[in-house]
């Protein structure tokens, strides 16, 4: 049997043409007719069928023993147990004692993404937590700040720029981040074969870098000082034009004001960024028909995350880039989720232990350790995990893995006992993805191309086995404290199902119709096997803003605020020379954030789990390719082989993430073949952006010797 459907394994969204006989999945290849990918897949697709098949993966809830064994118990008893414990432990300690960390996969399965929400209102934990904080939130609060909305996030309009700007990206492996564009290689490569150009700012001369005209190396931390000195040149030379949205702007006079001080002559030394080519760069972009920058983790994940977006958006506007084709864009999606998403908040409440700032009803996941280590009142007893492997994925994971063991009760959601749930009294496995039905709600946000498609189950569930929705449902009945409005409203939703919500989203989106037989509806689409292509993207920014002064707010006062901690580094900092290493990560095309890392199709090859260095880092501190080294930074240590190449920048080092699977009581079958080291056992968690309270990743001082015993692991 042929069936299509769209991968839901990272932002990409390829479709996929998926054979299969008596149940068994025989092939996986990208569905050349498929609007939006056009065949385009990756290795990791081929992957859902190990995913499908594997048998480390849970197909029945476990619990813990007293002795420690897991042992597989029924669906009834372990939906009890599990709200039950939940339950116990609000009861006993208050709300906040339970807290929530939602992991990156949810955002790629529309049944967590509608039956979540309702679970944690009913909940009411000031301790929620999500990968949020360790990834995108400096984005989001750019948006809400500017243009009123968390989710109002502009992407670049790849397929018609003349001049793509990239700051912290690899698109060429991630396959794209807050800018779902399938094929992103061939869409890159197209843009010089059209006359543009491509210009990546990196410490590392990346996959990306390596495709593009010019490639400029940064030092970590400080593309701040980069894009601050890039608006300060587009002023001083008068460049700074508004273009059509004019009078859509709050304050252009005056903007330049804010950068005066911040020429390239005085970021270069901080950025390691030639003046002149800082210039070039600034009169390049301003120069081009039309031109876009693009700022991901790189730039989000760094101390002056919130900083960095804001201005991201800035050299877009006031370059007359905004809302344009070519330019930084918005999608508009058959399913408009702003609309029922809340448009973000910021410092309602704070963290008990450091004071960081909630922001849109979440914690930052760098405080949850320290939240569940304090002794006092406001301790947290209790952690729901949902899909998230927070010990590898948040920074300082050691201390988070401490600090799991001293939980009165942990559940967790997840098909794997990995380095976080095996601290979990109980584990509810849900569906795989092959076996669920998909439509995405997030990453049509983020579309370079409006596109709709829905995608069938490709087999049948197990057994028993419950979807992420039918298990949340099911926790929510069991924990539903509200008054009978909201009681009524869960049990419309369950008996509804997230098919039929999807239905009518589409139906009363911007494509669709309430009238039978017109417009976009999820019949259309599944009578469609490759979906809806619903054209490029439009400008439609007076529709879409949603700030209180309908205006577009070029200088919120956080941000100008926040302008004034750049300036003081900015004093102290210019003489910066000392020789201490900084640590960035990076991310491989086999390989996705913490897991899938027990499949041999993805991990053959050569050792991933490499540290990066320059040859001369290498020269000074004595060390040679191949050998071990022992990194260590202010929070702990670890030990993986080194590779010295000259595609780093002198005085920084990478290491990927989502690795240091030789924990103990993980059932993982590959961990001893391809364990890792973590790079969160270094990243330390006071490192944060000082505005949003993400994690800063990226500029970790961390020092590499020659490791004490070869081979030795910590
Ligand atoms: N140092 C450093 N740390 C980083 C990063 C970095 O670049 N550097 N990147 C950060 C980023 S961008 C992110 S998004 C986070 C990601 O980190 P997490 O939020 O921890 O997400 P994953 O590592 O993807 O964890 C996936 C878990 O979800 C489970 N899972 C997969 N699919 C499903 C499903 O459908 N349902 C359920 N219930 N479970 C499922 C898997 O078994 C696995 O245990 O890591 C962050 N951590
Ligand atoms: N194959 C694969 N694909 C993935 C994932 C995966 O794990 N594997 N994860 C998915 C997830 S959750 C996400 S969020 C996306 C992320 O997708 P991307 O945003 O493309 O993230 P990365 O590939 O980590 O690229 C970040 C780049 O920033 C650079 N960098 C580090 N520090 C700095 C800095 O201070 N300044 C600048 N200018 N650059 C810096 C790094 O060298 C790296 O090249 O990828 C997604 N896609
Ligand atoms: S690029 Fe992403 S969406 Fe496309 S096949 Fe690979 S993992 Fe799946
Ligand atoms: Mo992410």
């Amino acid at each position: 049997m042929t069936h299509f459907r769209i991968c839901n394994l990272c932002e990409a969204t390829c479709g996929l043409r998926i054979e299969t006989e008596d149940g068994v999945v025989t092939s996986i290849r990208g569905d050349r007719d498929d609007p939006f990918s056009r065949g385009h897949i990756c290795p990791k697709a081929i992957a859902l069928k190990d995913i499908q098949e594997d048998p480390d993966r849970l197909r029945w809830p476990v619990r813990r023993s007293d002795k420690g064994e897991w042992v597989e118990i029924g669906w009834d008893e372990a939906l009890d147990d599990a709200a039950e414990r939940m339950a116990s432990v609000q009861r006993k300690h208050g709300r906040d004692a339970l807290a929530i960390y939602l992991g990156n996969p949810n955002s790629h399965n529309y049944g967590s993404m509608l039956f979540a929400p309702p679970l944690l209102r009913s909940l009411r934990s000031k301790n929620t937590y999500s990968a949020t904080s360790v990834d995108q939130l400096p984005h989001h609060l750019a948006a809400m700040l500017m243009f009123g909305h968390q989710l109002l996030l502009p992407v670049p309009d790849i397929d018609r720029t003349q001049f793509m700007l990239i700051l912290g990206a690899n698109p060429l492996v991630s396959n794209g981040s807050l800018m779902t564009a399938p094929g992103v290689n061939d869409r890159l490569l197209a843009i010089p074969k059209r006359g543009g150009t491509i210009v990546v700012v990196d410490p590392r001369r990346t996959e990306t870098a390596e495709i593009a005209q010019k490639h400029l190396f940064i030092h970590p931390g400080t593309d701040a000082f980069l894009l601050a000195s890039l608006l300060q040149v587009l002023f001083a030379e008068g460049l700074a034009q508004p273009g059509r949205l004019q009078g859509l702007y709050s304050s252009f006079s005056g903007l330049g004001d804010l950068f005066e001080d911040m020429t390239p002559e005085r970021v270069a030394p901080i950025t390691g960024i030639d003046s002149e080519a800082i210039r070039q760069l600034a009169l390049e972009f301003s120069e081009a028909d039309s031109a876009v920058c693009y700022g991901r983790l790189g730039v989000s994940t760094q101390v002056y995350g919130g900083l960095c977006l804001w201005m991201v958006n800035l050299l877009n506007i006031v370059t007359g880039n905004f809302d344009r084709k070519g330019g930084a864009m918005f999608p508009e999606p058959a399913i408009d989720v702003l609309r029922s998403v809340s448009r973000g908040h910021i410092g309602r409440w704070s963290s008990g232990v450091r004071g960081l700032p909630e922001f849109g009803g979440e914690l930052p996941v760098s405080v949850l350790a320290e939240e569940i280590l304090s002794e006092g009142a406001g301790r947290v007893r209790s952690l729901l995990t949902i899909a998230g492997n927070p010990v590898l994925s948040t920074p300082n994971g050691r201390q988070l893995d401490r600090a799991l063991g001293q939980l009165e009760s942990m559940v967790a959601i997840d098909f794997y006992i990995n380095e976080t749930t095996r601290h979990a009294d109980l584990i509810l496995p849900p569906t795989p993805p092959l076996e669920r039905d998909h439509y995405d709600l997030v990453f049509n946000i983020l579309a370079v191309r409006n596109v709709a498609r829905y995608s069938k189950p490709v087999m049948k569930p197990a057994g028993d086995a419950l979807h992420e929705w039918q298990i949340l449902s099911e926790l929510h009945s069991r924990l539903d404290r509200g008054g009978l409005g909201v009681r009524l409203r869960r049990i419309a939703l369950s008996r509804l199902g997230p098919r039929r919500m999807i239905d009518f989203g589409l139906r009363t989106g911007p494509y669709g119709s309430l009238l039978p037989g017109r417009g976009l509806t999820l019949a259309k689409l599944e009578d469609s096997d490759h979906g809806e292509d619903l054209g490029p993207l439009r400008p439609c920014i007076e529709k879409r803003l949603q700030t209180m002064s309908r205006r577009i707010e070029l200088a919120p006062s956080p941000f100008v605020l926040d302008l004034e901690r750049l300036r003081s580094e900015l004093e102290t900092n210019e003489a910066i020379s000392d020789r201490c290493l900084t640590l960035i990560g990076r991310r491989h095309l086999r390989s996705n954030n913490s897991w899938m890392h027990n499949f041999a199709r993805l991990m053959g090859g050569k050792d991933r789990c490499t540290l990066l260095m320059h040859p001369e880092d290498a020269r000074r501190n004595g060390l040679e390719s191949g050998e071990q080294v022992d990194i260590s930074s202010r929070v702990g240590q670890v030990t993986v082989a080194l590779a010295v190449t000259d595609e780093m920048m002198p005085g920084v080092v990478s290491l990927p993430h989502g690795w240091g699977h030789d924990r103990e009581g993980t059932r993982l079958s590959t961990a001893e073949l391809y364990p890792g080291a973590s790079i969160n056992d270094l990243t330390d968690e006071t490192r944060v952006d000082g505005l949003s309270g993400n994690a800063a990743f990226s500029g970790v001082p961390v020092r590499v010797v020659k490791a004490k015993e070869d081979g030795q692991k910590t």
